[in-house]
């Protein structure tokens, strides 16, 4: 919808009402539209502002109806409508003009915008390209490269640096409206030729074509090209070549993927957990001071988010030469991220200790300590006899029991996971994981404090390796059994990195240290030496690969080392490794494709993704895909793994673990599960309809 008012007189004001962000939808742009030809053929109006309500302009076209038949008038004319007006349209800009939102905006005569709204393009995030006559227009606003450059992209640029672009005419730190329509006064029966920016001529720019051959090599290819066609072709035609570059995009797998993507990281925040918590019954409590318990790389990070996110932290940790350690390194880290920022430190919000006893007064208690239960059940008997009663006690174990570390303390309705992901400063993924007796208000609060520090929070069950390290384990365990059967580090990370992952499964391995695996796989008793026979590749009954532990004990250790799954120096060392202990345990080598690989290695992962969905450690496949993409650098444009096996098909997901796990029946996880099979026996359902088939008694399968 759009409301039409007069305002000072003689200024037409039409505001955008679509909350919460004043998508264009079909009755929003019927309603500007109608809005626009009463206020061109009103006598008493002389000029035109157009705005959007709740200070928010515009967050582009509606996203929920891509994909689906396309009712109500089109953009593109309607904006060709605005800017072809003969009396002058300001756009009042406040939040946010993004997308075609932006292209709505370009199609006004003058852009105001308030010092603190946010402007871009960020179509290629979605898949997509400006279409709304964005790519033909800001390159005749502010050039080839500025346009290029935020086309292909999508980075949003703040008010001053629109400003300078020269994207918007003026910036105000009053009311944008207000302003817009004083300014709309002033240019009332101003000739508007010039304020036309599709009739302007593209700005010249040096050595245009190794810049789009540049360009080309880096980013989206149809961006690109059709900011080509704006720099070489009249508008008209430019805006054909849009329109047919956007339909070859609009269907594909990878414009679909991003758009779920863009929704499932806005679920994950109305969690709920079996227990019937739910996002809009809970309510969190206000978290002013948090206290970080052990200084390593991990606890560094956390004290960084906590103190960007505007808390006052209390970081503790008791061994003198780690704490002059993690102060410097701490200091350094705000310093950078300052830089980065052009903005300057802030000062006083982080006291250091070396006494448990300072956490005493704190909100919230994030434990990051060394991953050892013993070590973590002593210090939460401790924090539960220092800390406030009413202190939400967090650890950030990875995979350790929540439940038994909340049986340890006297109020374990307080004790819940906050798994945060190396760099904690960086990364956008919490996994906030509830125990048998979290309250709501504390599961709550946790997810709102991971909101707080700009990340991604979702809630997440108790069980082994919480969603994302349970379904790791299975996708590093094929990995490894393809070694055993004869593939290469190098061919399984080569299967991978085209499919998408930024890095291989053996190469992240190397990065992150192959020690910090055997430790656990020790304390699970599963890695033990000197064992040989086939009892060396079983562990409690399942087929087990000792490649791991092996690689360790010969003190490779990934890239800490100097060497791991590969060598950083020449060193023919793993292959014939690799080729004896085939020898050893009478495995015949043979040759795996890449079909098999990704297979083998993601099949696997999306079963037990099913597997969790299905024990309701998580509430939807959203949580996952989540978890995936933003946490262990699932590509994106794949939308999660859940989501890519929506995709694949659930039938034929289900047929290729059955195949694999004919071939190996001793590994039980290639069995698809039951979810899994339930599925695909009620005909694979869309994966928006997944949350309510699983959902418990009235389930539908
Ligand atoms: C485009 O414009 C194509 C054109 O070139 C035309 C071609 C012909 N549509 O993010 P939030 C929902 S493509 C529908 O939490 P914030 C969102 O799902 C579009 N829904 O708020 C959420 O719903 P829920 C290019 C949308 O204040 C709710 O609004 N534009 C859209 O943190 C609140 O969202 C973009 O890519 C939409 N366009 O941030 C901009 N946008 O509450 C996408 C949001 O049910 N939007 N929703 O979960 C954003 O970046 C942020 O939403 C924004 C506000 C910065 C605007």
């Amino acid at each position: 919808m759009a409301q039409y008012t007069r305002v000072s007189g003689s200024v037409g004001l039409i505001t955008l009402q679509n909350p919460p962000v004043n998508a264009l939808s079909a009755a929003v742009r019927l309603g500007i539209g109608e809005a626009v030809q009463r206020a061109l053929g009103d006598q008493e109006v002389q000029s035109v502002v157009i705005c959007g309500q709740n200070g928010l302009f515009c967050g582009g076209a509606d996203i929920r109806e891509f994909g689906k038949e396309m009712t109500g008038p089109p953009l593109v004319p309607m904006i060709h409508a605005i800017e072809a007006a003969t009396k002058p349209v300001v756009a009042a800009i406040e939040g946010s003009a993004l997308g075609g939102g932006l292209e709505l905006a370009l199609g006004c005569h003058y852009r105001i915008s308030h010092c603190k709204a946010r402007l871009g393009l960020p179509e290629v995030t979605l898949g997509l390209l400006p279409a709304a006559g964005g790519t033909q227009r800001l390159p005749r606003l502010i050039g080839v490269p500025a346009a290029l450059n935020l086309i292909t992209t999508g980075h949003h640029v703040t008010a001053a640096e629109a400003l300078q672009l020269g994207i918007v005419d003026q910036v105000t730190e009053h009311n944008a409206v207000d302003v817009a329509v004083k300014f709309a006064l002033s240019v009332t029966g101003k000739p508007l030729h010039d304020r036309r920016v599709s009739s302007l001529e593209c700005p010249a720019a040096p050595d245009l074509d190794s810049l789009f051959e540049e360009a080309m090599l880096k980013v989206r290819v149809a961006c690109v090209q059709a900011v080509r066609a704006a720099a070489t072709l009249p508008y008209a035609r430019g805006m054909e070549r849009e329109k047919a570059l956007m339909a070859t995009l609009f269907g594909s797998g990878q414009a679909r993927a991003l758009q779920y993507f863009f929704f499932a990281q806005r679920a994950v925040g109305r969690w709920s957990t079996p227990g019937g918590a739910r996002w809009d019954t809970s309510q969190p409590r206000p978290v002013r001071t948090a206290a970080v318990i052990g200084l390593g790389t991990m606890g560094r990070g956390i004290t960084v988010a906590l103190a960007q996110a505007g808390l006052s932290v209390v970081a503790v940790e008791t061994q003198a030469k780690q704490l002059t350690e993690a102060r410097k390194a701490v200091a350094g880290m705000l310093k950078r991220a300052a830089v980065r920022r052009g903005t300057t430190p802030e000062p006083g919000s982080i006291t250091y200790s070396d006494q448990l006893q300072a956490a005493a007064r704190a909100d919230l208690v994030i434990e990051a300590v060394f991953e050892d239960m013993e070590v973590k059940e002593t210090l939460f008997r401790q924090l539960s006899a220092v800390c406030r009663p009413d202190a939400l006690l967090c650890t950030n174990t990875s995979s350790l029991d929540v439940d038994h570390l909340a049986s340890q303390t006297r109020h374990p309705h307080l004790v819940l996971g906050m798994h945060f992901f190396a760099p904690a400063q960086a990364m956008k993924l919490l996994e906030v994981v509830y125990g048998a007796r979290s309250s709501p208000t504390a599961v709550a609060t946790a997810m709102q404090l991971g909101k707080t520090m700009g990340k991604v929070s979702v809630a997440v069950g108790n069980c082994r390796g919480f969603a994302g390290n349970r379904m790791l384990k299975r996708y590093l365990e094929q990995a490894f059994f393809l070694l055993e059967e004869g593939a290469t580090p190098e061919g399984v990370d080569r299967a991978l990195e085209e499919f998408g992952f930024a890095m291989g499964v053996f190469r992240m391995s190397d990065l992150s240290g192959l020690d910090v695996g055997w430790r656990v796989r020790k304390a699970e008793g599963l890695a033990q030496s000197g064992l040989t026979g086939p009892s060396a590749r079983v562990r409690q009954g399942r087929r087990y690969s000792p490649l791991g532990d092996l690689l360790c004990e010969h003190q490779r250790f990934g890239q800490k080392s100097g060497r791991g799954w590969y060598q950083y120096e020449p060193d023919p060392w793993l292959h014939r490794f690799l080729e004896e202990y085939r020898a050893r345990h009478g495995l015949l080598p043979r040759r795996i494709d890449q079909q098999e690989v990704l297979e083998r290695c993601l099949f696997v992962l999306i079963n037990e993704g099913f597997q969790i969905l299905e024990d309701r450690i998580v509430a939807g496949p959203e949580d996952i895909d989540a978890i995936y993409v933003l946490g262990y650098g699932w590509p994106r444009h794949r939308g999660g793994p859940m989501f890519y096996a929506h995709m694949v098909g659930l039938e034929r997901v289900a047929q290729r673990l059955e195949h694999y796990h004919q071939a190996h029946p001793e590994v039980p996880y290639l069995q698809p599960c039951g979810l899994l099979r339930r599925l695909v026996a009620s005909g694979s359902p869309p994966i928006h309809r997944w949350r309510r088939a699983i959902a418990g008694p009235h389930s539908q399968l």
